[in-house]
């Protein structure tokens, strides 16, 4: 019988197959499994089955190490990488994300959460470049229960809309699958709420005193969109994002900035790293390009090989 993943535990899985969830295992050590994969499953005992087999997938986000591979979803039309002031900002993971994305060749889109903290004016304006690049960027506050410090006045930010642009990212999701990423407290699970109301995925109170996200979503889990066709996948936070599967080829390909600029080195087979004559290096030397992305162009190219 067909279905489509819907959680992932471990090597458990929760597969819903149009009239309710069954609870799957794999046969063996196939492993492997993501959220949103398409299986088919047979049933072993009232509502419980083991995963056959997985259906070609049209993308997959993952990450990886020299040891294993994270399989975060299968089968999307776009990430919304959901970033906040608080917990401290992590800008490099943010743009590992943003890689991996580009690798699987799926549509991403920057969610900046927590716009009712005074802090966030300052990473506003920091994103603005990621607009640029062609990543739309969505300023928003999950919690309708805290007030607005001071409406922020920075693009994106439209007057008339206190709560930031929930509408629009309501809007970016309507018939979609989307996958929530990013690092642990930034809010993902507590969006999840406002958009899907009845999917009450757990949320957790950071430790602002350490200024470190509690890990509060263990795995993770698709929901449909009250509205249409689509559904949201919340996965657990992320501290770093390993992106061993990375070649040169991919790498270079993964940063438009440095895509658009293919064929103006002096040579054809330029890295950009320091060659003389390279289009890259000069265009991050006048600022055209953010130094914040060359650095870790750079560690990513380091680490190939
Ligand atoms: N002030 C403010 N706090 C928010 C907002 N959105 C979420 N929070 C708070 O941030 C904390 C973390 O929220 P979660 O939704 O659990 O974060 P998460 O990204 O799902 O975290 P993980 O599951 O660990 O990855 C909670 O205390 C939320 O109440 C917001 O827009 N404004
Ligand atoms: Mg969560
Ligand atoms: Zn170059």
């Amino acid at each position: 019988m067909p279905g489509r993943v819907v959680a992932v535990h471990g090597h458990h899985f929760l597969v819903d197959d149009g009239e309710g969830v069954i609870e799957c295992v794999t046969r063996g050590k196939k492993g492997g499994v993501a959220c949103g994969d398409n299986v088919t499953f047979a049933s072993t005992s009232a509502g419980k089955g083991v995963i056959e087999a997985i259906a070609p997938r049209r993308n997959l986000l993952y990450r990886s190490d020299e040891f294993r591979s994270k399989l975060l979803a299968a089968n999307v039309d776009q990430a919304a990488i959901v970033v906040a002031a608080v917990p401290a900002f992590n800008e490099e993971l943010l743009i590992r994300c943003l890689v991996a994305c580009e690798v699987a060749e799926i549509p991403a889109l920057i969610v900046l959460n927590k716009a009712d903290l005074p802090e966030t004016e300052a990473l506003a304006r920091a994103l603005a470049p990621y607009a640029e690049l062609g990543y739309p960027l969505l300023l928003v506050s999950a919690r309708e229960d805290v007030a607005m410090a001071e409406p922020l006045r920075v693009p994106p930010y439209q007057e008339g809309s206190p709560r930031g642009q929930l509408a629009e990212l309501d809007q970016c999701l309507s018939d979609k699958t989307t996958v929530f990423v990013g690092a642990s407290g930034v809010g993902k699970s507590t969006l999840l709420n406002r958009l899907v109301p009845d999917a009450n995925a757990t949320t957790g109170e950071i430790s602002l005193a350490l200024d470190a996200g509690k890990h509060t979503t263990t795995h993770a889990r698709l929901f449909r969109l009250p509205s249409g066709a689509g559904a949201l996948i919340d996965s657990p936070g992320m501290q770093e994002f390993g992106l061993k599967h990375l070649n040169l080829a991919s790498l270079m390909a993964a940063f438009p900035e440095i895509h658009s600029r293919h064929g103006q080195c002096r040579f054809y087979n330029c890295r950009h790293l320091k060659e003389p004559g390279c289009a890259v290096l000069e265009a991050a030397k006048n600022g055209a390009i953010m130094a914040s992305r060359m650095k870790v162009y750079h560690w990513l190219l380091a680490g190939i090989k």
